[in-house]
């Protein structure tokens, strides 16, 4: 069972899909965010890279799709409601065998957002994430701050992978990854 700091957690990454505020997410907003993404770097549809990180976020909606078709015995309306994410994420939280499923978009797209491939991510860079993933740009400084946990003024692989574990499993309120994104 999902903890409640876990559900808020989940919600607010619901919201940062949901980009148009409608309460329900649909394939465009996966479609979107690998599209947003790809423009960070000028990716052209078509072209590779363009294709390997939408289908990378295809493959996560099919994947939820499938989940909550076969738990919910949910018919396929083509959309995910929030009670059907959380649903989603119960059963992935509790299943470590998709931790790496779900750590490896994550790294997918800390390699798109790191647009000039220093291998870590810069506060420019930061800022184009949040934007992307429309979370409030007011966050940036102190979400950066608080994840720069060795202070060397930028965000490593590690350090975003640490966040993001405790953003997706942690259930400790003081964990800095539950801030990860801005206030829960
Ligand atoms: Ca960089
Ligand atoms: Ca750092």
């Amino acid at each position: 069972m999902l903890t409640e700091l876990q559900k808020r957690k989940l919600m607010k990454l619901f919201s940062m899909y949901d980009a148009h505020n409608l309460g329900v997410l649909k394939i465009s907003d996966f479609e979107r965010l690998a599209k947003q993404l790809a423009e960070l770097r000028g990716w052209k549809p078509g072209t590779e890279p363009f294709e390997k990180i939408t289908s990378r976020y295809l493959f996560r909606w099919n994947r939820m799709r499938a989940e909550i078709k076969q738990t919910l015995h949910a018919r396929n309306d083509g959309q995910i409601n929030l009670d059907e994410w959380l649903t989603y994420y119960d059963i992935v939280l509790n299943d470590s065998t998709y931790e790496e499923e779900l750590l490896a978009l994550v790294e997918a797209v800390f390699n798109v957002v790191d647009v000039d491939e220093s291998g870590h991510l810069n506060k420019d860079e930061w800022t184009a994430l949040f934007r992307t993933y429309n979370i409030p740009v007011i966050y940036v400084e102190e979400t950066f701050a608080r994840i720069d946990r060795d202070g060397d003024g930028v965000i490593s692989k590690a350090e975003v992978l640490s966040m993001i574990r405790e953003f997706y499993y942690s259930n400790d309120p003081s964990a800095v990854g539950n801030y990860m994104f801005g206030p829960i």
